[in-house]
C-alpha cells in the first residue's frame, strides 16, 4: 500500500512539472501574423496587452497594416519578407486593413 502512494505522489509531482513547463512555453510565444494570398492569418488573433504582434508579408505584393479606428501607427508597405510589429496597447477589439487591397482584413482581441 504504501508503495502505491508514493506512486501517485510521483505521478503528481511530474503533471505539475509538466503544467509549468507549459506556462513558461506560453510567455515565450511569438505573436505573428504571415500575410499570404492575400489574407490575413490567422485572421483573428489574441494576445494580451502589452504582448508584441508582428506580421511578416509572405507575398510578391507590396501590403500595408492600417487599423481600421486608428489605433495603432500603420505600416509602410511591406515588400516581400518585411516584417512590421506594433505593442498591443488597452484591451479591446482592434480591425485593421490592408490599404493596397481594402478588401484583407483582420483582428486582433487585446485582453488584459
Ligand atoms: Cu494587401
Amino acid at each position: 500500500m504504501a508503495a502505491l502512494l508514493c506512486g501517485i505522489a510521483f505521478l503528481n509531482l511530474s503533471l505539475f512539472a509538466l503544467g509549468s513547463e507549459m506556462k513558461t512555453a506560453d510567455s515565450t510565444k511569438q505573436n505573428r501574423i504571415e500575410i499570404k494570398d492575400f489574407a490575413f492569418n490567422p485572421q483573428t488573433l489574441t494576445v494580451k496587452s502589452g504582448e508584441k504582434v508582428t506580421w511578416i508579408n509572405r507575398d510578391d505584393e507590396p501590403h500595408t497594416v492600417v487599423s481600421v479606428e486608428k489605433q495603432f501607427k500603420k505600416s509602410s508597405a511591406l515588400d516581400t519578407d518585411q516584417e512590421f510589429t506594433v505593442t498591443a496597447g488597452a484591451p479591446g477589439t482592434y480591425t485593421y486593413f490592408c490599404s493596397v487591397h481594402p478588401k484583407m482584413t483582420g483582428t486582433i482581441v487585446v485582453e488584459k
